[in-house]
């Protein structure tokens, strides 16, 4: 086995291992075990210099993430690069496309790395919930000091090729023929003493001498890590580097990485790294099936959606046309992307050539029909269904044929705005979320009559312009909405029976979520959420009351909490208390107070109740799209995966008993167990059993 995933030949003087594991030469055991043996052949062989080289699209993704939890196999990666890296001839390492993790650990084992200009060197392990596992956190700043080394390990970002040059990470660009120009340097280097990260401490020393400065990126860098225990942990191993030597910091990384790899956080986060990719899986839509080509984008509406959607696909390279009927309102919209640009660009987040290009790349019309030439249209006005019809019926008389024609609807029938058009197969949904220049889940909705290749198109665009795509069917808010509206009326209900908002957002907090369900509300404005029940003929008898008295929110200085003096710190109201207080009364509760256990599982099973129908009806192909969507697009803590893997680890037999014992003693139908939730639980199954081999 081993021997079809790696190879081993000579060139001459010259051996070469070639890794050829597709897709991504991820470093499996039989791949370890087959460069572990070629490197031993060859040294026997008495070979002056060996080059490690790939086939394929890319380098190397890292560890085999799949053999993740299954029994080890040997050689171990760490022990394999220290082999490497101990070989007295010189071994180089032509890397290209990408080298992550294990992948980009290797290289650094190897005594020289060559490669084009276009390569990315990264960590990612920190995005998986881990630290680099292989020796990567000690080798990196041997190789280019602490400071260098520490932003890319803790953010995970990857080193484009032309800064690894310049920091000496690459000994050589080569962009002609990699394996050859490798091969060529391997002679040039033969007979060469051999420089062993692991042994040479010289970068370190600077830091060493005064590491205030790295104590000082490691803050910021940490501010920003969201809680998680991965960041904090890279940021350890790399400090270890002053007081550590190799083999004891390179122990504590082990025995870290492998502490965080049995962990629920990681176990997290790996998950959302399958799920990202199986959301772009579509049943019934196979491989065949090609995106069709999107250069110009139309964007309807210079208000605050429309203008982040424009923002989105400008920074995703594509060209576009914003339209609005004013030219007031397009400038106003334009100024806006203009200051918001400028402002990431301030914090680091762009570069000025980067801003500079994505601004030139935006057009401004007052005419639908600057949209003739667009391959992809997206609407983005208020919510109305009518108004969208009009736009959607004059857009079939202006846009090309073949243009993707997609509405940023919230709530409405894609179906019904489709119909206006004589082109269904050419409508969907795309849903963004708010603010959406900086929201990186996008929903796409599949219309009864959307054709395969408009679905493929809309996630090639949106995963080009930075968004987690998932795709759903057309039902009332969709999936994620449509599960939050679940959990709102529960929240309503909680403070019915006692709970006063303070509690109920304390529980949400305490649990991960950034904000409590009410301080959120108060931020979107509660006039939002009224209008829409208005319109469908809803009751939300607490809130209703005090946007009726005008208290919208934070930007009324006033709604579920008080914040005074223009603060976003929201204060508990006496006033609202009683509010409350009255209203249950009205209702004939008798107040209560609820557990914290009770508040969590009144916060988190209407999300899982809700999500088991919108799987059961099909309106979400499988449980981990669901998480993905709230993990991306409503704050639900990634650290615990998504409402639906959060129910898989706490066992769905034990939300299912939980949530109907809270149905049994409340009698509130909201709270009646859904037939999925019934059935899985009944079988002894989990939401992922559930989902296997759906699309
Ligand atoms: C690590 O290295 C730990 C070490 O420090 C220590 C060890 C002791 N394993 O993304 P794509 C699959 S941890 C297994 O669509 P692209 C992926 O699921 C690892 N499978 O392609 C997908 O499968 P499917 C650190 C992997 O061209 C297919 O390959 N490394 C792995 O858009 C294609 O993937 C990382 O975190 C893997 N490592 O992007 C890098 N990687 O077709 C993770 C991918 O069935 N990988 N697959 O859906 C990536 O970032 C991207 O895949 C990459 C290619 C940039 C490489």
């Amino acid at each position: 086995m081993s021997e079809q995933k790696v190879t081993v030949r000579r060139d001459g003087e010259v051996g070469v291992i070639e890794i050829d594991n597709p897709p991504v030469n991820a470093l499996g055991g039989a791949v370890r075990k087959g460069i572990w043996d070629g490197l031993h052949d060859l040294q026997g062989a008495g070979v002056s210099a060996i080059v490690l080289a790939c086939k394929g699209r890319t380098f190397s993704g890292g560890a085999d993430i799949t053999e993740f939890g299954k029994p080890p196999v040997e050689p171990g990666l760490s022990v394999l690069i220290d082999e490497i890296e101990a070989s007295d001839v010189p071994v180089v390492a032509a890397v290209f496309g990408t080298a992550l993790g294990g992948g980009f650990e290797i290289a650094l084992g190897c005594h020289y790395r060559v490669g084009p200009s276009s390569v990315k060197l990264g960590l990612p392990e920190v995005k998986l919930g881990l630290l680099p596992g292989a020796g990567g956190t000690q080798r990196l700043p041997r190789a280019i000091g602490m400071e260098a080394a520490l932003p890319p390990i803790v953010t995970g970002d990857p080193i484009p090729g032309d800064e690894a040059a310049k920091l000496g990470l690459l000994d050589r660009v080569i962009e002609g023929d990699l394996t050859e120009g490798a091969i060529a340097f391997a002679r040039e280097v033969a007979g060469k003493p051999v420089r062993r990260l692991s042994r040479d401490d010289t970068a370190l020393a600077s830091t060493k001498a005064d590491p205030i400065a790295f104590e000082e990126a490691a803050t910021r860098l940490l501010s920003r890590s969201r809680g998680l225990k991965a960041p904090a942990a890279c940021v350890q191993a790399v400090r270890n580097c002053l007081t550590m030597d190799f083999a004891d910091g390179s122990k504590w990384e082990r025995e870290t990485f492998h502490d965080l790899r049995s962990g629920e956080e990681s176990a997290a986060q790996r998950h959302h790294f399958f799920a990202e990719r199986a959301a772009l899986k579509l049943p019934g839509v196979g491989k065949e099936v090609q995106p069709r080509p999107v250069k110009k984008i139309a964007v309807i509406g210079a208000g605050t959606m429309g203008g982040g959607i424009t923002m989105s696909m400008a920074t995703g390279g594509y060209d576009v046309v914003m339209i609005d009927k004013s030219q007031e309102a397009l400038d106003r919209g334009f100024g806006i992307i203009e200051k918001n640009y400028r402002k990431t660009q301030a914090r680091g987040g762009f570069t000025e050539a980067e801003v500079d290009g994505a601004l030139s790349r935006i057009s401004l019309a007052t005419e639908l029909s600057a949209a003739a030439d667009a391959d992809m249209v997206i609407e983005a006005v208020y919510e109305n269904l009518d108004l969208k019809k009009s736009i959607f019926a004059e857009l079939d008389k202006v846009a090309k044929p073949g243009a993707v024609l997609a509405s940023n609807t919230s709530t409405l029938d894609v179906d019904e705005i489709a119909a206006a058009t004589s082109r269904p197969a050419d409508v969907m949904g795309m849903h963004f979320f708010s603010p959406a220049n900086v929201m990186k889940l996008l929903e796409n909705i599949r219309g009864e009559k959307s054709s395969p290749d408009i679905l493929v198109t809309a996630n090639t665009v949106g995963k080009q312009a930075g968004k987690i795509p998932v795709t759903v069917g057309v039902c009332n808010g969709f999936a994620g909405n449509r599960m939050g509206g679940a959990r709102a009326r529960q929240v309503q209900r909680m403070l019915l029976e006692g709970a006063m908002p303070q509690d109920v957002d304390r529980v949400a907090k305490a649990f991960g979520f950034a904000m409590g369900p009410l301080a959120v509300n108060d931020l979107a404005g509660l006039d939002i959420g009224y209008a829409v029940r208005k319109e469908r003929g809803e009751k939300s008898p607490i809130a209703d009351k005090l946007a009726e008295m005008g208290r919208y929110g934070q930007k009324t200085g006033a709604g579920f909490y008080l914040y005074e003096g223009g603060s976003r710190t929201p204060i508990p109201d006496p006033f609202v208390e009683n509010l409350i207080r009255e209203t249950s009364a009205e209702h004939g509760f008798t107040p209560r107070e609820i557990p914290e256990q009770e508040i969590l599982d009144r916060l988190l099973f209407p999300l899982i109740n809700e999500g088991a129908q919108i799987l059961d009806e099909g309106i979400a192909i499988r449980s981990s799209d669901l998480d993905l969507i709230w993990v991306n697009g409503f704050g639900f803590p990634l650290a615990k995966g998504g409402p639906m893997f959060w129910a898989d680890r706490e066992g769905v037999g034990n939300v299912y008993e939980r949530l109907k014992g809270y149905y049994e003693v409340s009698g509130d139908p909201n709270l009646e167990p859904k037939p999925l939730l019934q059935h899985l639980a009944k079988t002894g199954s989990s939401f992922a059993d559930w989902s296997k081999g759906r699309g």
